[in-house]
């Protein structure tokens, strides 16, 4: 009975659908920024699915959320879960799918009068995306020990606002301290993000691990001058230094090849007019590779470029690092688990490495981890267009159902 258990896709896309409304974006898309006011109608819809689903709701302190479904014996829980944060040009299925997937899987479970032997749990984590407040998977990070919450709370976002007061002001922290509740195993079902299932022509992805992810943050300092009468020879220009550093960013990585990949993404220019010479300039470097010596390599000649720049610019910089984490190898038993579901679905899947983060990392350090990859068409996301096919979303609820039930036994 439980192997012909499906779950009701047009439920699915009606919750996905209702969630995206909350910080719709006009011509489409999603803006639901950690800890904001969007964030907080969020967490309201998802934790009223939740209690109307018969979940038992925690918030810890760090505003993480855990909807518990009680088990026929009691005991740390199977959990899913992702996130409902978004970036600032966000789609409707990144972290979410991974959220109302699992509670369409808890709806499927009590439409059938299942109770698995483990208890379930879905979870939401704060702050994955790291837009606004870095390092991103900051809730599930703090969650699994591996940042103070003190720091955490402490955090200063891209606004000048710290994570504590943001949490307060949308009532997010909970009285439940970090690290509860325990967990027995953990899968994220989440989009590809990339291009990769869709070439390839395959629905499921069984992820292996999460590349590594270092993001840096560099403000640049010179001397605003006159664009017109300051000879190129007396300039001390910090807004040429952002830029030849972002096209050296992109050279370095050509250079390095295979799976190295480098953004600069975020650039703010001061005072930003087009007859003076720029005095200040704060930019972010993204750098990711599955190989973590080749990080390391890349991460040296770009520290080793900036101070170089520096002095032949006469101009005065400041380095932080707003995340660094290690490639994350996920438990092959449970990869093992995602393929083995997928195949006894019908279904064709491929194991692969994840390109983007995701909470399922920190997870793997306390847990068996793995994740289940849908296609992104186009291999669009953090994109108003990001989009994924209703029978591609519905195969991968039905892969999570098993996998979870398969886990819960
Ligand atoms: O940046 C990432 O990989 C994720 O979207 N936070
Ligand atoms: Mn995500
Ligand atoms: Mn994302």
């Amino acid at each position: 009975m439980r192997d012909t258990l499906r779950i009701n896709g047009k439920r699915l896309l009606e919750r996905l659908q209702s969630l995206g409304e909350i910080g719709a974006l006009q011509g489409g898309g999603v803006c639901r920024l950690a800890l904001s006011e969007e964030d907080r109608q969020g967490r309201e819809r998802v934790i009223g699915w939740m209690r109307e689903l018969g979940l038992q709701v925690t918030t810890d302190a760090m505003g993480n959320v855990f909807g518990l479904r009680p088990g026929q014996e009691k005991g740390p829980p199977v959990m899913t879960g992702s996130h409902i944060d978004t970036v600032r040009t966000g789609g409707l299925y990144d972290g979410n799918l991974g959220v109302l997937g699992g509670l369409e899987v808890v709806e499927t479970l009590n439409d059938a009068g299942i109770t698995t032997r483990r208890p379930l749990c879905v979870a939401f984590f704060t702050n994955e995306e790291g837009a606004r407040f870095a390092p991103d998977m900051m809730g599930s990070l703090v969650y699994v020990g591996g940042m103070p919450l003190e720091e955490a709370l402490a955090t200063k976002g891209i606004d000048g606002e710290k994570v504590g007061d943001c949490l307060d002001a949308i009532e997010a922290r909970g009285s439940m301290s970090v690290g509860n509740p325990e967990v027995h195993a953990f899968v994220e079902l989440h989009i590809e993000q990339g291009p990769v299932l869709e070439e390839s022509g395959i629905t499921i992805g069984a992820v292996e691990k999460v590349q590594g992810i270092s993001w840096t943050e560099l403000t640049f300092t010179g001397t605003s001058n006159h664009a017109g009468t300051t000879p190129m020879r007396l300039r001390h220009d910090a807004g040429y230094a952002a830029m030849a550093t972002a096209t050296f960013v992109r050279d370095l990585v050509n250079r390095i090849g295979g799976d190295q990949v480098g953004t600069v993404g975020y650039l703010d220019i001061a005072p930003n007019l087009v007859n003076v010479v720029a005095n200040h300039s704060r930019f972010t470097v993204d750098l990711r590779n599955t190989d973590n010596e080749r990080l390391k390599q890349a991460e040296q000649e770009l520290a080793d470029f900036v101070n170089q720049l520096a002095d032949r610019e006469g101009i005065e910089f400041e380095r932080r690092t707003l995340a660094r984490f290690d490639p994350v190898p996920f438990d092959l038993a449970m990869v093992d688990r995602v393929e083995s579901a997928a195949k006894a679905l019908g279904h064709s899947v491929m194991r692969m490495p994840s390109g983007a983060g995701h909470d399922a990392q920190m997870l793997a350090r306390i847990c068996p981890t793995s994740m289940i990859f849908v296609p992104s068409a186009d291999g669009i996301s953090h994109n108003i267009n990001e989009h994924t096919e209703p029978a591609d979303l519905e195969a991968g609820v039905n892969v999570l159902l098993q996998v979870m039930l398969d886990l819960s036994e």
